[in-house]
């Protein structure tokens, strides 16, 4: 038993489960897996070297391995309508990075969404890989509307004919058209990246635009709307591609898979499947839509004005607030939000103006649209007296008493 052996770490999970469990998880890109994927991730299958692929691998002993790893693969093809797919990136810069070696030479011209706007660092960030080794022209949303300027995209492609072009997001709150990308793509010769990390799990559950059929190689990780373990995958339109990909994840990128969390994955894949998780994807959204809906009322400012995701960034300029304090304050009152930069912010990425917030974690515990509009309310609350420790302590106690109504894991650990 951990909590005899090592008491030490025993104490800081402890801690961790009971934020976890008497909190609010607002930050979109976090969930909450099952007891299922936890135990998979958890399980012996840790213990195993398998370098290589199924059926091809570098050390004995995988006749077991390469089951589970071949079960992940077939659950993720069927689950997105992919025909290839790789199961081994261990995480979404990983699956991103993998892209780039398969389909690009160091040097070549991308378009990426800007970091600051709502991309993410692989998507040409200059203090990432993909800003240092390749040249990068990034887009920005519209000035005004704050959506995608498919318009501006093509004109810029059009400019720069670059070699790819990636359609991903990490805070941006409308639905992606990923055929819109696919057009632009193929007028200027390039290659289509989606990466639908944030969205995934919408995807699975036809929530959201599938970017399978559009584009040439799509990358995706498994912890957020789609409710799995820590890691990624990709999905690969033809064998050409698909057999790129593999070189570039191993050996190229990777040694060793990390197989109990292949394993996490197929399990995961298995219950995205089922139509529960159909339900729990047109919750996410229907939570969303609730929340910001909620927060407008309260004279906040939206993104865009709101969203048709899981995701809704909120600009707190006219509250008088920086993202950091925001987040913060929210904090100390058990809400956990993430300080994000808003388009074309005065403030730094460490400050910002914005916060990004989403509802798959709370959806996941059973919450509804009656709880989100409490939610904005406990927010609107903490945030117009940022500094007052009485207001969120009693915010605090309130959350508390609702997350009970609302366990996650309230078995799995005995005090
Ligand atoms: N860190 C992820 C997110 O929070 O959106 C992106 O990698």
């Amino acid at each position: 038993m951990l909590s005899q052996s090592d008491p030490q770490v025993w104490n800081f999970y402890k801690r961790e489960w009971r934020r976890q469990e008497e909190g609010l998880e607002l930050i979109p890109s976090e969930n909450y897996a099952s007891l299922d994927v936890m135990a998979a991730a958890g399980g012996i299958f840790t213990n195993k070297y398998a370098e290589g692929y199924p059926k091809k691998r570098y050390y004995g002993g995988n006749e077991w391995i390469d089951e589970v790893e071949l079960l992940a693969i077939e659950r993720v093809k069927s689950l997105f309508g992919s025909p290839f797919a790789n199961v081994q990136p261990h995480a979404g810069s990983q699956a991103n990075m993998a892209a780039y070696f398969a389909l690009l030479t160091p040097g070549d011209t991308v378009m990426g969404l800007n970091l600051s706007q709502g991309g993410h660092l692989t998507h040409g960030s200059p203090v990432n890989f993909s800003g240092k080794w390749y040249k990068v022209v990034p887009f920005s949303l519209h000035p005004e509307t704050h959506l995608l300027d498919y318009d501006e995209i093509a004109r810029l492609a059009e400019q720069h004919k670059p070699k790819m072009i990636i359609a991903g997001f990490t805070a941006y709150p409308r639905q992606v058209d990923f055929a819109k990308f696919a057009k632009i793509s193929r007028s200027c010769g390039a290659k289509l990246m989606a990466d639908m990390s944030h969205v995934a799990g919408l995807v699975a559950a036809g929530e959201h635009p599938s970017p399978i059929g559009h584009a040439d190689v799509t990358t995706s990780t498994t912890h957020k709307t789609l409710r799995g373990p820590r890691g990624a995958f990709i999905l690969s339109p033809s064998e050409e591609t698909a057999k790129l990909i593999d070189k570039a994840v191993f050996p190229g990128l990777q040694g060793g898979p990390l197989e109990n969390m292949i394993m996490a994955k197929a399990v995961a894949f298995h219950e995205a499947a089922k139509p529960g998780f159909k339900t729990y994807a047109k919750q996410i959204v229907k939570n969303a839509k609730a929340l910001a809906k909620a927060l407008l009322d309260l004279n906040f400012t939206l993104v865009s004005g709101g969203t048709d995701t899981h995701l809704i960034l909120i600009d707190l300029r006219n509250r008088l607030l920086t993202g950091k304090e925001a987040q913060l304050a929210l904090d100390a009152a058990g809400i956990t939000g993430n300080k994000n930069t808003i388009p074309n912010d005065p403030q730094s990425p460490f400050i910002t103006s914005g916060l990004r917030i989403g509802t798959p974690a709370l959806t996941t515990r059973g919450m509804k649209e009656k709880e989100m509009e409490k939610v904005a309310q406990w927010m609107d609350e903490v945030l117009k007296s940022p500094a007052d420790e009485s207001v969120r302590a009693k915010v605090k106690a309130e959350i508390r008493k609702m997350a009970k109504e609302f366990p996650i894991y309230s078995d799995l650990i005995k005090e």
